[in-house]
């Protein structure tokens, strides 16, 4: 199989969903680095790549793609990795419930936080204000989602093993620190989960 090329910063949780889940496939992909702080992701031969000139995007043997979950849809499909995203109708639909719950609700908090509180200023901009006041407040209302779930279960996806939504939430939830989220305390069953997931093989954190 022709090998995917993945255009990628190495702080981006959406882009390091892709590359954790390239890793723990073992899908081999060509990593290119996108200097968001340069602005590259604006210029045209990026923007040529994807229309939304953000990463992640990837490119298979001329066809290109964009958005993070839409990218992990294609993978699974791609190399029928059906244990990581289940074609059974009733599992298929627990998995898009989690998976849709950490995109919209689970995961942004965690990089609002980190973003506003610490990040921004190691790009030199100016964190927005009350945006860490607004996020602190989004995972105070989640984190006792994610861990109810995670009492229940030892991963997001309910399959005894990893799934989507573990991938999705992972490069996330690995913000705590610069969200200033203590999560063994607050967040126990969360912790360990991170544990879990951190013992799959993570790729580095630079090309
Ligand atoms: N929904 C997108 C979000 C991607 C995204 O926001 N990427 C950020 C980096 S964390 C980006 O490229 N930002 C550049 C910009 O918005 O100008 C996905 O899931 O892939």
């Amino acid at each position: 199989m022709p090998v995917i090329k993945v255009w990628f910063h190495p702080e981006s949780p959406y882009a390091r969903r892709v590359l954790c889940f390239l890793d723990w496939t073992g899908i081999s992909a060509t990593r290119i680095q996108v200097a968001l702080e340069n602005r590259e992701h604006l210029e045209k031969t990026y923007l040529d790549i994807t229309p939304f000139g953000r990463v992640p995007a990837i490119v298979d043997n001329g066809f290109a793609l964009s958005e993070s979950l839409a990218i992990l849809r294609y993978l699974v499909a791609r190399d029928g990795l059906f244990e990581w995203y289940p074609e059974d109708l009733q599992r298929r639909a627990v998995a898009d419930q989690w998976l849709e719950y950490v995109s919209q609700h689970g995961a942004p908090p965690f990089i609002e936080l980190a973003w506003n509180l610490n990040m921004a200023a190691r790009y030199g901009l100016k964190p927005r204000v009350g945006a860490a006041e607004a996020a602190a407040k989004k995972i105070k209302r989640e984190l006792p989602v994610l861990e109810a779930r995670l009492t229940q279960c030892s991963f997001l996806s309910g399959e005894g093993r990893p799934g989507l939504a573990d991938v999705a939430l992972y490069p996330f939830a690995a913000l705590a620190v610069e969200a200033q989220i203590d999560l063994p305390r607050v967040a126990p069953h969360l912790a360990a989960w991170m544990i879990r997931m951190a013992d799959l093989p993570v790729p580095a954190i630079t090309t």
